[in-house]
């Protein structure tokens, strides 16, 4: 059976999985935000466009026969979340795909009894108008089921088949947790020190920054560990680097959101920290800065 996928807003990672699922012949849907348009066309690596043909979104309920990807902020997520349960069916598998931690939660509150799977990418993708993507980065895909949610192996198998034609390739994690965390620790870093600098990621390697992406990880792992996930500060660090590198050339999207004057994703990714590592009492001075920085904007 193949899934008619369902993708939400109108966002650059949305835009790429509708790319992936047209360009694999993957039935899709693209819900944008009421009041906000459409997208319609995605520019390719190779250049090429795609221009997205979407199955219309009559307004029928979900059924087990389609996927949900929500692919938004988690500060929109809760909001998404309210109105979308009414719309599923219990069997209706949704992926959570987004920057920053929080989403696991809201699901198990607004979604306790569908399956719900955690996605985490490093592709980069910008819009370049209201209705246009550009894929700027070729990265890859973490997916695993949601720890608060019950899922079955053939499920896991064909929802891990779809992501990857809609924004592969896919590695299916069962400790997704670790996977989050190590992306919360690349967005942490990067996003507020690219945001503050009016810089492209490449520009994080200048060697004043260095010793901040450091003292950022080693909060990062400090509360990881209190929250039971152990990471590894070299390791992390290392990871960090790795993606600058590779992204060297990439606006992220927190400095995109500052230029663009949107609301950042900062609350889910330097403000998940502080938060909870003040439950934990433990102190991160640098994690608190950056957050405190980009709030002051
Ligand atoms: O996820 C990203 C983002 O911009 O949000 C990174 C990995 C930092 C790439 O820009």
């Amino acid at each position: 059976m193949t899934m008619t996928v369902n993708i939400l807003g109108s966002g650059a990672i949305g835009g790429l999985c509708a790319a992936g699922a047209q360009l694999s012949a993957t039935p899709y849907r693209l819900w944008p935000r009421p009041g906000s348009a459409a997208l319609n066309n995605v520019e390719l690596l190779s250049g090429e466009t795609v221009n997205l043909e979407s199955q219309d979104c009559d307004d029928k309920a979900l059924t087990a026969a389609d996927l949900l990807i929500v692919p938004l902020k988690v500060t929109q997520l809760k909001e998404a979340l309210k109105t979308w349960r009414h719309k599923l069916s219990a069997s209706t598998a949704v992926v959570l795909l987004h920057n920053g931690m929080g989403g696991m939660e809201l699901a198990a509150k607004y979604l306790p009894d569908n399956p719900v799977f955690l996605a985490t990418t490093s592709h980069g993708a910008f819009k370049t108008a209201a209705t246009s993507i550009r894929h700027t980065g070729k990265g890859e895909t973490m997916l695993g089921s949601s720890p608060c949610h019950t899922t079955s192996t053939p499920l896991n198998t064909h929802i891990a088949e779809i992501i990857n034609r809609c924004i592969g390739p896919v590695t299916w994690r069962d400790d997704i947790q670790t996977a989050l965390w190590q992306k919360l620790a690349v967005n942490c870093a990067i996003n507020p020190l690219t945001a503050l600098n009016k810089i492209p990621n490449g520009g994080l390697l200048a060697a004043q920054h260095t010793a901040t992406i450091t003292g950022v990880c080693e909060e990062v792992c400090a509360v990881a560990s209190a929250c039971r996930i152990e990471l590894e500060v070299n390791t992390l660090a290392a990871l960090v680097f790795n993606v600058i590198e590779r992204t060297a050339e990439n606006f992220s999207s927190m400095h995109q959101d500052v230029i663009h004057k949107r609301t950042t994703e900062i609350e889910g990714i330097n403000g998940y920290i502080v938060k909870q590592a003040k439950k934990k009492g433990i102190d991160v001075p640098i994690n608190t800065l950056l957050y405190k920085a980009i709030n002051a904007l």
